[in-house]
């Protein structure tokens, strides 16, 4: 079993996508053993988006990450990670398959509804940096 943290991000959470988004991956047979709405912070954001903070598209991705609630969740089961980010398809919705949540939502990559852990580390990291270890479910 393995664990990985997924958002739904301001665009989807304020289009009203959570409950489609939130019954795929009940669908699927991930286990939600972590769930919250929050807005984040720019300090948790710049932390997330690390990675990119070189990238010129760093400070509109911070502006937008934490413009509005999202909803964090932490998912359970077999592969979570790769299949949690075969779900949301490819960063562009333009070059994401159909029926991925981000063909199917989505028409930019700055706003594509959905994040999902892209390894075991940031998977990790991530969990760690949205919930505290009494948050999540055993
Ligand atoms: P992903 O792992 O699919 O979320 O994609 P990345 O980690 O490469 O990018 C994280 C976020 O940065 C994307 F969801 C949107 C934003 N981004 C841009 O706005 N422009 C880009 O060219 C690449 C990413």
């Amino acid at each position: 079993m393995e664990r990985t943290f997924a958002m739904i991000k301001p665009d989807g959470a304020r289009r009203g996508l959570t409950p489609e988004i939130l019954a795929r991956i009940a669908r699927k047979g991930y286990r939600v053993v972590g769930l919250k709405q929050m807005t984040i912070s720019r300090q948790t954001a710049e932390n997330h988006y690390g990675e990119h903070k070189e990238r010129p598209f760093f400070g509109e991705l911070v502006d937008f990450i934490t413009g509005g609630p999202v909803v964090a969740i932490a998912l359970e089961g077999n592969e979570a990670i790769a299949g949690w980010r075969a779900m949301m398809g490819a960063t562009n919705p333009a070059n994401a398959a159909p029926g991925t949540i981000r063909a199917d939502f989505a028409t930019t990559t700055g706003e594509n509804v959905t994040h999902g852990s892209d390894s075991s580390e940031s998977a990790t990291r991530e969990l760690g940096l949205f919930f505290a270890a009494g948050e999540l479910l055993d």
